[in-house]
């Protein structure tokens, strides 16, 4: 042979070689991608690794399909494409530029979040795909189950709930909805009345139904629920926005286990700009702390799965966006109807689904935006919280304006009406199932506790210690609030106002509180010996 043949020949093999072996550049690359996406997220149970590659990552194991069930590629490349396309107000999940106007604090009264910025963003903004890349290549089941989408309102702005339907219809392969099912929590707005319904009249997929009374969002849901036709039910709250591909991947983890109860990652809308972003990350899971707050905490890194796209275990889930076998939620019970209003329904629904034999995922290869609010807009029928705390004899309220840790608690003017102004004067308070006193709604209480050292001192605001003692609190029947350590009660100054402790004298008027809210179930609990 001559050199330069022999040459030749030797790039050539080397090419072949370098096909053949590079995982990267490779044939083998080639193959890989023409393999249905194997890892757990793909199509978990009908799917098999192949045995013999220890030595490679796990992204580079080869998968093939176990059951002979097909998988597809549910992205709509043609509405990526036209999303990407979009110029215009918040496009892309870009923040508002805000004018002075539209910052007022009328626009947030309403919803607690900004409504005017959000009437200026068209119903089918694009928002960003955050998506982890290996989203891109994983394939679902080619038949999956349909579903009903659930979601409850009460009071709901006009555009933001419309963008929710809109964003759900955008984003979503149409033969997997059965349905959109919007539940009126008895709203009191006019523009969900008779306009709400002539415009989804234009929605064939869109059913409006509503309660006869206020039920508050989990007997909203059920309601929805008990409606629904879809395989599978999939709640959401009314000011969301379903990001790209967002439902295949859940319905694809309900069809290989039934008993899986999914969520979306939960993006966040800013109730300012409505600019579209992620959380803090999305290696957290649920978790709640000993006040039942519930938060997401970081997973361990020898937990977190090798390809952090793929769905992962998580205790308890936000409560508001999932989806669920619809036979499966009622297997469960559904809720537990004497759930008022708000919160703690979803440690109901997530300890259920794990002590039945169920299990619950968080789904990182779909995403859900959600507006979260400023502060809570709607009122929470009275007899549900224990709220501002009103002195008889001065007709002021407790508030905690100045009320920096340690320093006295004093009385102010009683704020109306609900909204940024009250939330702000700290004129809310609860009596917790501690027998303590602090700030803020039964949602969102404060760790400072009302605390009084002796039968003279002031009533200050200290850490909760939840061990009675000192922050351990009566309210009796002749309207004060005694303190059992001390054996005195609360007493307040006409003239500066301060908040002190003295004795017991239930005929003195500045001794006598009164509650705007009162619920007598809870207050008997609280003194009961
Ligand atoms: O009386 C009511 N009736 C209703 O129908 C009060 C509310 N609602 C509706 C309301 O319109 C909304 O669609 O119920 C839904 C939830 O109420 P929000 O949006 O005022 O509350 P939230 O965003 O703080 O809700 C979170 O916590 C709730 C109580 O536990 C529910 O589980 C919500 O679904 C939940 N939202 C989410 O999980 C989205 C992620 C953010 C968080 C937390
Ligand atoms: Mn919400």
């Amino acid at each position: 042979m001559r050199r330069k043949e022999k040459r030749l020949l030797q790039a050539v093999a080397l090419v072949l070689a370098a096909l053949v072996l590079l995982p990267n550049v490779g044939l083998w690359a080639l193959y890989r991608e023409r393999q249905p996406d194997g890892t757990p997220g793909g199509s978990g149970a009908a799917v098999v690794p192949a045995a013999g590659l220890g030595s490679h990552n796990q992204q580079k194991k080869i998968f093939f399909v176990g059951d002979g069930q097909k998988l597809k590629d549910w992205h709509d490349k043609e509405a990526i494409r036209r999303d990407a396309q979009r110029v215009g107000n918040g496009e892309q999940g870009r923040p508002y530029p805000m004018t002075d106007a539209e910052r007022v604090d009328q626009a947030y009264r309403e919803n607690g979040f900004n409504i005017y910025v959000s009437d200026k963003i068209s119903l089918n903004r694009s928002v960003p795909d955050i998506r982890h890349p290996n989203c891109n290549g994983k394939r679902y089941l080619e038949t999956l189950p349909n579903t009903s989408i659930i979601i409850p309102f009460h009071n709901e702005g006009w555009s933001s709930l419309l963008r929710t339907v809109h964003s759900v219809l955008n984003r979503s392969p149409p033969e997997l909805i059965a349905e959109i099912v919007l539940v009126d929590d008895f709203s009191d707005r006019e523009h969900l009345k008779k306009p709400l319904e002539d415009y989804m009249a234009l929605f064939p997929s869109v059913r409006i139904l509503r309660t006869k009374k206020r039920e508050g969002l989990i007997r909203t849901r059920m309601l929805g629920a008990s409606a629904a036709t879809g395989d599978v039910i999939t709640f959401l709250d009314s000011h969301c926005e379903a990001n790209v591909n967002w439902l295949p991947p859940l319905l694809d983890r309900i069809a290989q286990n039934r008993k899986t109860i999914v969520c979306p990652m939960i993006d966040v809308i800013d109730h300012d700009d409505f600019r579209y972003e992620t959380q803090a990350g999305d290696a957290m899971r649920g978790a709640f702390d000993w006040e039942m707050y519930y938060k997401r905490i970081p997973i361990p890194p020898e937990l977190q799965k090798a390809d952090p796209s793929d769905p992962f275990e998580s205790p308890v889930m936000a409560g508001g966006l999932f989806a669920v076998d619809r036979k499966w939620f009622w297997e469960l019970g559904g809720y537990d109807p004497g759930l008022e209003i708000w919160g703690g329904e979803q440690y109901e629904i997530s300890f259920k689904v794990w002590m039945c034999g169920g299990r619950m995922e968080d789904i990182p290869c779909s995403r859900v935006g959600h507006i979260y609010r400023k502060y809570v807009p709607y009122k929470v029928p009275a007899g549900v919280s224990l709220a501002r705390i009103h002195n008889v004899g001065t007709g002021l309220c407790a508030d905690t304006k100045h009320g920096a840790l340690g320093s006295p608690l004093r009385l102010e003017s009683c704020v109306r009406g609900r909204g940024e102004a009250a939330w702000n004067n700290m004129q809310v308070f609860t009596f917790t199932w501690r027998e303590d006193i602090r700030p803020g709604d039964p949602q969102h209480t404060k760790k400072f506790c009302f605390d009084a050292i002796s039968h003279t001192s002031p009533v200050t605001l200290y850490d909760c210690h939840s061990m009675k003692g000192n922050q351990l609190w009566k309210y009796r029947q002749d309207k004060t609030l005694y303190h059992p350590v001390s054996d005195s009660c609360m007493d307040c100054s006409e003239s500066d106002h301060r908040i002190f402790m003295n004795t017991c004298n239930p005929s003195s008027l500045t001794q006598q509180w009164l509650f705007e809210h009162t619920n007598s179930t809870v207050l008997e609990k609280f003194n009961r010996d």
